[in-house]
This record gives C-alpha cells, sequence and structure tokens, in this order.
C-alpha cells in the first residue's frame, strides 16, 4: 500500500517508515523537524544522537534499497499538504505529525494555545485534504488512552451502549482529559468523527498508552536509523525517563504515591499494531477507535522492575517519590478494553523486562549525553500553573 506519515521524523514516525517498509509498503511523509526544536527549547536533548535528515534518508536508501519520499514542511501549510497528498494518493495515512507532550502544553498560556492550534488545525487540514484529494484513503489517526482519563468504570473502545430514562443508544464514550494536551486529542477525535460521518472518509482513530523502548529489530544497528530517545519532563515518558535515570544513577522520579496506572507498551507492539491497523482498514464513513496497549501496570510497578533489571546490570538505582506536578488521580480503578487489535492478530508482548535490558544496553554508552542535561530530569512544570521543581516528598518508604 502507498502509506504516509505525517511526523515521520519522530519517535514512532521514523521507525514506523522502516517498519512499513520491511512489509512491503510504499512509504512517504512530512514533517517540519519540530521535536528536534522542542526538546532544545526545554533545556535537553535526545540521549540517543539524532542524524540530519539527509543522513536518516541516506542510511534509509542503502539499507531498504529504495529512496525515500521525506519531505520537510507544515502540516499548517494547507497547499503544501494537498499538493503531496495529490501527487502521491495515499492508500493509508497516518498522522503522527502533533505536539505530543501533556506538561509541554501545560507550560503556559502560549503553550497550550500553541499546542491546541497546532494539534486541531494540523488535523483538520488533512481531514479537508483527504476530502479534497484522496477520499478513499484511510486515516489511522493517533491518539491516546489519556482523552479518556481515569472512570471509575470499565473503557470501551471508543464506544459504549447506554441505558437512560428508559431508551438505548450506543453512544461515544465520555472523556476526561487530564491536560491541554490530551483535549487537543479529543478535539481530534470528535472532528475526525464528524467528518467520517458527513463525509464518508474512514479513519481508524488509536488510543494509544505510553510508549517505550528504543529500538525496533528492522533498524538493525545503523545509528542513523535509530529514533530518538527523550528523557526530559516534557518529551520523555515514564520508562524511558526511568531507563536513562537508572544508567546514571538518579533516583527513579515517581509522582506521588506511583499508584497511577496506565496501559505501556513498547515500540515494537506499537508498530506491529499501527501496521495491523493499516493493512485492515474500515469501510467507508466508518470511523472506529481501537485502544492500543500492551498491559496496564502503575508507575511503581514499572520503577521496580526497571530497578531490578538495572540490578542485574551492575547499576544500583533508588526509587524516589517526589511531589506531584501534575492533577491525577493517584489511586484509581483502570480496566480499558483492548480486543480489537487482538481480533486483527495483535499478540501482546507482557516482557517489560526484555525490552529494558535492550534499552539499558542501548543507552549505556551514551550516559555523557544524559549526564550532560540532568538538570532536566526534575519535573518543574506543574499543572496549577506555577512553576517549582518538585522536592522529595515525604511519602511511605518503599518496602
Ligand atoms: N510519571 C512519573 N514519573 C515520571 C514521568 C511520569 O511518575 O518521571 C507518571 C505521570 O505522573 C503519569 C504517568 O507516569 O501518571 C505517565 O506519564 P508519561 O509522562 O509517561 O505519559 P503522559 O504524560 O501520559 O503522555 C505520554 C505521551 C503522550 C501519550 C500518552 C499516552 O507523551 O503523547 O498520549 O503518554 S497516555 O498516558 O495513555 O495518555
Amino acid at each position: 500500500m502507498r502509506v504516509f506519515i505525517a511526523g515521520i521524523d519522530g519517535y514512532l514516525g521514523w521507525p514506523l517508515a522502516q517498519y512499513l517498509t520491511v512489509r512491503g509498503h510504499e512509504v512517504a511523509g512530512l514533517d517540519l523537524l519540530l521535536r528536534r526544536q522542542w526538546v532544545e527549547e526545554v533545556g535537553s536533548h535526545s540521549a540517543l544522537p539524532v542524524y540530519s535528515v539527509d543522513e536518516r534518508t541516506a542510511a534509509f536508501q542503502q539499507r531498504y534499497g529504495r529512496a525515500l519520499d521525506f519531505r520537510v514542511g507544515d502540516l499548517l501549510d494547507y497547499n503544501l499538504l494537498r499538493g503531496f497528498l495529490a501527487d502521491f494518493q495515499p492508500e493509508a495515512i497516518v498522522h503522527l505529525g502533533e505536539m505530543p507532550s501533556a506538561a509541554y502544553s501545560m507550560i503556559d498560556q502560549a503553550h497550550t494555545v500553541f499546542t491546541q492550534q497546532n494539534n486541531v488545525t494540523g488535523n483538520l487540514n488533512i481531514l479537508w485534504a483527504m476530502k479534497e484529494v484522496c477520499p478513499q484513503a484511510h486515516l489511522v489517526k493517533l491518539g491516546t488512552m489519556g482523552e479518556y482519563g481515569t472512570p471509575n468504570i470499565d473503557i470501551p473502545e471508543g464506544f459504549f451502549e447506554v441505558e437512560f430514562r428508559g431508551r438505548k443508544d450506543t453512544l461515544p464514550f465520555p472523556k476526561q482529559a487530564g491536560s491541554f494536551y490530551h483535549w487537543s486529542k479529543v478535539h481530534d477525535s470528535n472532528n475526525t468523527m464528524f467528518a467520517c460521518k458527513i463525509w464518508g472518509l474512514r479513519s481508524t482513530d488509536i488510543m494509544q498508552g505510553v510508549v517505550f523502548g528504543t529500538q525496533i529489530d528492522e533498524m538493525g544497528s545503523d545509528p542513523r536509523l535509530r529514533s530518538r530517545l527523550d528523557f526530559d519532563q516534557c518529551f520523555g515518558t515514564a520508562i524511558n525517563r526511568f531507563c536513562c535515570q537508572a544508567v546514571i544513577r538518579h533516583p527513579l522520579t515517581l509522582y506521588g504515591q506511583g499508584y497511577q496506572k496506565r496501559g505501556f507498551l513498547p515500540m515494537r507492539d506499537s508498530m506491529e499494531c499501527l501496521a495491523l491497523a493499516v493493512e485492515n482498514p474500515p469501510s467507508a464513513g466508518e470511523y472506529r477507535v481501537f485502544n492500543q496497549f500492551e498491559e496496564c501496570y502503575t508507575i511503581e510497578e514499572l520503577a521496580y522492575i526497571v530497578q531490578r533489571v538495572a540490578a542485574d546490570n551492575g547499576i544500583d538505582v533508588t526509587i524516589h517519590h517526589y511531589d506531584n506536578p501534575r492533577a491525577e488521580k493517584d489511586q484509581h480503578y483502570y480496566n480499558p478494553d483492548r480486543q480489537r487489535l487482538i481480533d486483527l492478530g495483535y499478540k501482546p508482548t507482557h516482557d517489560v523486562a526484555t525490552e529494558v535490558q535492550v534499552m539499558l544496553v542501548d543507552l549505556l554508552p551514551h550516559r555523557d549525553r544524559i549526564l550532560q542535561k540532568k538538570d532536566v530530569l526534575i519535573p518543574d512544570i506543574r499543572w496549577d500553573g506555577n512553576r517549582r521543581r518538585s522536592e522529595v516528598a515525604d511519602l511511605p518508604s518503599l518496602p
């Protein structure tokens, strides 16, 4: 299939271009390279070196024997996007081209507005361009499990049957997002659902959990083909941060008690799930939702896994509870469904420890890069709007 990736330079976009190519698809993509700038803006850099677009595409050509149509450009430039899609005529569009950080969206008014304008407008541009130049294409839209929040009931895949005052209907499951970033994804979901209804577009909205990992097998050992791996408070996700902290023996930063539960999945599972979605499109006019994660864990459970695997590698690392900069429930019920991808053939790996071992081996040679920027490990962006570094909290000591 011809697959267009919006956000082809990103943490997931770059490996996905390779994964889909190996599966025989023809890939093209657009990226404004903003992720590189945002990470720099928050005072950090990727733990794994990130190569220039020319270096990345040269390595791609060498390994996969074909050129990659990777263009630097903005999704907010409608004519550029529309023209690219009109030329390429994708059968699928994977939309990974958004600002992905909850903390970044909470910095101040300007970052909130930027996040929502960038994300919502970019997605609307894709929907309009699809309608105008490739209405048969399938939009695989990256949403987030964080759209649902943490309700005190099970979380279905997008829709649920409700009975109210004696009448029944199947309705979108209520969204209770936890940051302005997560709300931008809710707005995208609503706009996408509406566009499918009125224009007959087809879309899979992926409610993805927190992704972790440094590599997929397809990349081989060429460092130019590796993805980035962030560890700052904005763009580093929990397990990625914990692994970077472990290799420099920085205490693992649990926010609050650490009982927050989320769905997590390794990068390799994320690739498989996205490919399964691409290769099994819905019918015209259908908007469907997949919850995409491997398993649910508390943050504390994950910190223990990283601590144990680090110890197996001769690295002793402690775990500290920091006062939580976010407004989120610490103890809560969490039971989301994830059946649809399994029905399409997804086999969850259930092995965080094996993946963490791979990550530690990949990160150890870059210890000095992480050490250079270790100040970004303690969060100071707070959901109450008052910027202040989190301190080690007076919480029950660990067993
Ligand atoms: N957390 C810690 N310590 C840390 C970092 C995070 O305890 O050092 C906790 C947070 O308080 C939160 C949980 O770990 O409860 C997850 O935080 P995260 O930073 O790993 O992930 P999050 O901010 O939720 O966002 C990430 C991606 C986002 C994606 C989302 C999926 O950045 O793009 O949408 O995961 S989900 O969490 O399911 O909404």
